[in-house]
């Protein structure tokens, strides 16, 4: 699979609706990506968004002028829907990049929606913010440089703070209206803003990546929306080159990873990119997140030709951290235990994305019996 680039940008493509129509037909679309079905012209016009009766729907539901449901509009997890109750809509409005909307919800507290999907809630934030953040910054001693890709919601940053040993954490969002309507509606996600070793870049991270001096971070973290619209990049080749090149030797990336239960194929994209150009370790982990589709948010976590890094032990282990109390609330879902766990992988995903395991200097495909 490694050197399958024809598939991966296959699969990028249809997702993303850059594939033909013909080549789409003719072959079976893969779960994973089906843009090219949810975005046939003829259907796209009948779309309604957000709150009906009282219920926030994700994805956007399509009904036809009798009211009767026609599909799902998003191509990401065809053929299923979920919804919370919604106590009032807090916040409406439309950014540069994307349609932004919070509200109160019976039972997770609020939650933020961008472009009809949900990113956070304030109940099982912990879950996703805790991850994304300890995973890699446990794993490596003494984290100093820390970049943080999307995040605008702060979440991640108030996590990054709970490490002493960091001495500057750069963030890159590129909606700076998703930054001002978090603070409003979100304070204890964006108070991750208010730690002095922030400092706040809003534009493209690409660019900003590209800018970046050569070995310049100990550890980035792409906290982006589903890699459709704005954030399809980041799932793509050059992105992790880029973020390769800006990490040191040993250096750890974390990304965002789905679904394993509706995105095999994206994940099997990531992992064989990143199995090419991060030249240390490359592991998929995974934690409970209720409000996301099916339930479960995975992480890409991989390092740097340099010194090895053992993901799956950590060596800088949260519960030696020295507090920094100012920032700190009392962490809600990870711990060490959880961090060995989250590499336990069901084996069905085992056998679909070849996962792959460390081996001293080099990444190699495990055996499943
Ligand atoms: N399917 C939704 C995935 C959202 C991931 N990003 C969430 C941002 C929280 N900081």
């Amino acid at each position: 699979m490694g050197g399958d680039t024809g598939k991966e940008s296959e699969c990028l493509k249809i997702m993303n609706g850059k594939a033909s129509d013909e080549n789409v037909s003719a072959r079976a679309i893969p779960s994973c990506c089906m843009k090219a079905r949810a975005s046939a012209p003829e259907l796209e016009a009948k779309c309604h968004s957000t709150v009906v009766s009282g219920w926030f729907t994700e994805p956007r539901s399509c009904f036809d002028g009798d009211g009767y449901l026609l599909y799902y509009n998003n191509p990401m997890w065809p053929g299923e829907s979920h919804s919370l109750k919604v106590e009032k809509i807090l916040y409406k409005g439309k950014s540069e990049y994307q349609e932004i909307l919070v509200f109160e919800s019976l039972t997770y507290g609020n939650v933020l929606v961008l472009d009809g999907i949900v990113q956070l809630t304030e109940k099982d934030e912990c879950a996703y913010q805790e991850m994304i953040a300890h995973l890699p910054l446990c794993s490596i001693p003494s984290p100093k440089t820390v970049l943080v890709v999307g995040g605008g919601d702060g979440g991640v940053l108030r996590e990054i703070s709970r490490h002493s040993s960091v001495e500057l954490i750069d963030i890159c969002e590129i909606d700076k209206m998703v930054i001002d309507v978090c603070k409003k509606f979100f304070p204890d996600l964006s108070v991750g803003f208010e730690d002095p070793r922030v400092r706040l870049h809003v534009g493209d991270a690409t660019e900003f990546l590209q800018h970046a001096r050569e070995g310049m971070y100990d550890a980035i973290i792409v906290d982006s929306s589903d890699p459709v619209g704005p954030a399809q990049e980041l799932v793509e080749r050059p992105f992790f080159e880029t973020t390769a090149r800006a990490l040191r030797p040993g250096g750890v990336l974390c990304n965002m990873a789905e679904s394993m239960w509706l995105h095999t194929h994206l994940i099997q994209d990531m992992i064989s990119i990143c199995r090419e150009t991060f030249k240390g370790s490359v592991h998929y982990a995974w934690a409970s997140v209720p409000t996301y589709p099916s339930g479960v948010i995975g992480f890409l976590v991989c390092s740097t030709d340099g010194p090895p890094v053992d993901f799956l032990n950590p060596v800088n282990p949260i519960e030696k951290l020295e507090r920094v109390p100012k920032y700190q609330r009392e962490l809600r879902f990870y711990n060490s235990e959880i961090h060995s766990a989250a590499f336990a992988l069901p084996s069905f995903l085992k056998r679909e994305v070849s996962l792959l395991r460390d081996s001293p200097t080099s990444v190699q495909r495990i055996s499943v019996s």
